[in-house]
């Protein structure tokens, strides 16, 4: 019988940290989830895995924080994984204008801490680290096909300065020290675990939220920034993908499709036979950022060749997934969002993130 594989995550708590672990433990992984200690506990997106016992006899949860070194290879030592993905991050944009040194200190310095200890204590350990296309932000150069691999990259955030610091981490040591890493640079990708104050998320809770009566108003900032959106569900499969092939490398992912915040509102609005949504948005100058990435297109052509991944979902599916599945919860117990973000809470995300 082939030994169970180990595969460690950082923020586990997160969106994509909670869909790969329930890819992993679906192919027979036994699963180490490493979690920042929270004053509140936070695991609403992985509670499926901790209360399924069928689930939960692979999957252990250790506490962990991308400013700590020391605990990071005392973990690799005595579970020694096979694979590591690292996708813990301060990973709001706009947040890291405020909070420049704590989101560079983590993202930066964490990928640093976690493959100097893989390097000293677990080398044959497969690294992964969640890369962005944040770090393109105002290149251009990108053609009809979106950026690729070897396209220039122009950050113009904290959050993307700090990215690209640990993508070039990633190359150097794996040329420098023969470390099996890989950086999947991700475009944007949402789910309904998708953290509330995302754009994307933050306008279907609001129109299911006005749907039900429950809200009148959603505050945005820029509608013209355009993205290239997929379904996290998707996206989780690549990561996996890349650190099953014989040869580390970096990978672009992305559905090479492009629409604009406002083709987003558009299409969810009309989901939820809201009508215009001109009729509730109002646009708030503090949601504007300091600087703005004007315009993402993937292309992942890499991806698809090399690895086989493919998509299930466009921008418009999971949009209204996304939607459905909000005003589920809100039909189903009206208070379930309100009192799970809390109305102080509403009107933070409303006007100030
Ligand atoms: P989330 O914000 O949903 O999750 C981030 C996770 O990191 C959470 O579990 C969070 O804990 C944890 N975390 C934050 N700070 C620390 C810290 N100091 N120490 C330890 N853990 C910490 O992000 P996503 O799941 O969407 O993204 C995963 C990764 O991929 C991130 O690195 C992100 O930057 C990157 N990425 C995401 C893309 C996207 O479109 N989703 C695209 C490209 C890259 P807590 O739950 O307590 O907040
Ligand atoms: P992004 O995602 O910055 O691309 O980073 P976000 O959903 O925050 O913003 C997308 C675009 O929408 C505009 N926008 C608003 N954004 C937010 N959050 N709130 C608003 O009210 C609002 N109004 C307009 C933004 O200005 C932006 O142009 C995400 C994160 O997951 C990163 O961690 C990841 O690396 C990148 O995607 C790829």
């Amino acid at each position: 019988m082939n030994k169970q594989k180990v595969a460690m995550i950082t923020g586990v708590s997160g969106q994509d940290g909670s869909y790969l672990a329930d890819l992993l433990l679906d192919k027979g992984y036994f699963v180490v989830g490493l979690k920042r200690r929270t004053s509140s506990i936070n695991t609403c997106r992985i509670d499926h895995i901790i209360n399924n016992p069928e689930m939960n006899k692979n999957f252990k949860m250790h506490y962990y924080d991308l400013m700590d070194g020391t605990s990071i290879v005392r973990l690799l030592q005595e579970y020694q994984p096979d694979e590591f993905y690292n996708l813990a991050a301060q990973s709001h944009v706009g947040v890291s204008f405020d909070l420049a040194q704590y989101t560079s200190d983590g993202i930066a310095m964490g990928a640093i801490k976690i493959m100097d200890g893989i390097r000293l204590v677990s080398p044959h350990t497969k690294f992964y680290q969640a890369s962005s296309s944040e770090m393109f932000g105002d290149s251009k150069d990108f053609g009809e096909n979106g950026f690729t691999e070897d396209s220039k990259m122009c950050p113009v955030s904290p959050y993307a300065a700090a990215k690209l610091y640990a993508h070039h981490s990633v190359r150097i040591y794996r040329n420098a020290y023969n470390l099996y890493a890989s950086s999947g640079i991700l475009f944007n990708h949402e789910s309904p675990r998708r953290g509330e104050t995302f754009v994307t998320r933050k306008i279907t809770i609001a129109a299911a939220k006005i749907k039900a009566g429950l809200q009148d108003k959603l505050f945005l900032g820029n509608l013209d920034a355009v993205r290239d959106w997929g379904f996290a569900g998707d996206y989780v499969r690549a990561m996996w993908l890349m650190l099953q092939q014989d040869i580390a490398d970096d990978y672009i992912v992305a559905t090479q499709q492009t629409h604009s915040v406002r083709d987003f509102l558009k299409i969810v609005f009309e989901h939820a036979d809201l009508g215009d949504y001109n009729k509730y948005v109002e646009i708030d100058p503090r949601l504007f950022r300091p600087n703005e990435v004007p315009y993402l297109l993937g292309n992942p052509t890499k991806a698809k060749t090399v690895l086989g991944w493919q998509t299930e979902y466009d921008m418009q599916r999971l949009a209204k997934l996304m939607f459905d599945k909000d005003y589920e919860n809100v039909k189903s117990d009206p208070q379930k969002i309100s009192s799970e973000l809390g109305s102080e809470y509403l009107t933070f995300i409303n006007n100030l993130v």
